[in-house]
């Protein structure tokens, strides 16, 4: 095992470094001090411990595929830049023959996840959902589809008439393996009520994500983070996270997303820096001990930083994504895609061994060359 650094700046740091060398369970004071410490290099070594006895020194992408079917959505998050309403200008839905052809478009390349989000639209029949999800297997069959988070579950349930958890099963019938981690924000009912009062809560997210490891499907978690939550929110927000964990085990990921307010109500508080965006990534390593990932998405915090996350916890730098809408749409300066060897490029300059990954963190054989692999 790697030695724990001694020269702490912050002594608060070095309690907290003896309770992780034991093996103890950190707690929601430990949780603040990790985000309000400003030794941050001792922050990063500890978070840095903590990944490399999982991890060693592999660090993870996927070769993966967006896809936005609609950005008609009926809850106007204050946040958001992405959602229309349905008649308002830049409105789109795709039908299942737009989705057919964007998955043409690119089908020489070995995709394997598709990341699927879309609005709450307030129309769209429950058999949308379930022929999308037949379309996208049909197109491509080796691909997981990771689809909905847990807000748009909650719609589809309502638009299926039936409940959340044989939705659920109608949805993994028809191809859904894997849900994205995103609708929950900050689990807060005061950041709730004041940014996104038209959605489910925090309760609810909590437990349509219950249902859904329950039925057998695995699940990601991000936080979204630098908009009017306290650190303390923050924390609660990790551990309620955890004690989900320990229930379920369902959990693959989770994802810290940093707020980018270019476009949205709130564009008048300041984007994140780069110190906002290193330390809950290297919270989250040390307080979500049940989480295997932590993934540093870089459309999120831009490409050079996210390189240097894989130093300070993070495993994961999600994948090569192709067409980001959400958070470019809010101002992202990151690219909309990377490819393969680039990626491969940024984890091996901070040093690690790249290692390329299925939805569910299975090494994947690369394809020969000129060898075809849909
Ligand atoms: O919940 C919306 C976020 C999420 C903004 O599971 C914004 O691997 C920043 O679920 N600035 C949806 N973020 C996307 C999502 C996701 C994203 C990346 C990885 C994974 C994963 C899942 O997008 C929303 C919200 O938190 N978002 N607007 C914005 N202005």
């Amino acid at each position: 095992m790697r030695p724990i650094p001694d020269t702490f700046h912050d002594p608060r740091l070095s309690a907290i470094a003896d309770k992780v060398t034991a093996g103890r369970r950190l707690d929601h004071d430990d949780g603040l001090t990790l985000l309000t410490t400003s030794d941050l290099v001792n922050l990063g070594r500890l978070a840095d411990h903590q990944r490399r006895q999982l991890h060693g020194d592999k660090a993870y992408f996927v070769y993966n595929q967006h896809l936005n079917y609609t950005n008609v959505c009926q809850n106007r998050c204050q946040f958001c830049a992405f959602a229309r309403d349905d008649e308002e200008q830049g409105a789109f839905t795709m039908s299942l023959a737009d989705v057919e052809q964007r998955l043409r478009e690119r089908i020489d390349e070995p995709i394997r996840e598709l990341h699927v989000v879309g609005g709450i639209h307030p129309d769209l029949p429950f058999d949308y959902y379930i022929k999308l999800l037949e379309t996208m297997k049909r197109v491509r069959p080796r691909a997981t589809i990771k689809a909905f988070t847990a807000v748009e579950i909650d719609h589809i349930a309502g638009r299926s008439g039936l409940s959340v958890e044989e939705t659920l099963l109608r949805l993994k019938a028809a191809g859904l393996e894997m849900m994205p981690g995103g609708g929950a924000e900050v689990l807060s009912d005061r950041i709730h009520d004041r940014l996104y009062n038209r959605k489910i809560d925090g309760r609810h997210w909590l437990k349509i994500v219950r249902t859904a490891h329950r039925t057998g499907i695995i699940t990601n978690a991000t936080m979204l983070y630098g908009h009017i939550e306290t650190l303390a929110e923050r924390v609660r927000h990790l551990l309620a996270l955890r004690d989900l964990q320990d229930e379920t085990g369902g959990f693959s990921a989770f994802i810290p997303l940093a707020f980018h307010p270019q476009n949205t109500r709130l564009n008048r508080i300041p984007e994140t820096t780069a110190f906002d965006d290193l330390t809950p990534i290297a919270t989250a390593r040390l307080l979500l001990d049940n989480f295997d990932h932590v993934k540093a998405n870089w459309v999120m915090i831009g490409e050079a930083l996210a390189q240097v996350a894989l130093n300070f916890g993070a495993d994961d730098l999600d994948g090569t994504i192709i067409e980001e809408k959400i958070t470019h749409m809010a101002g992202a300066t990151s690219a909309k895609g990377l490819g393969r060897a680039q990626l491969k490029r940024m984890i091996t300059a901070a040093g690690f061994v790249p290692v390329e990954r299925d939805a569910f963190y299975r090494p994947v054989e690369e394809a020969r060359p000129n060898s075809r692999q849909p």
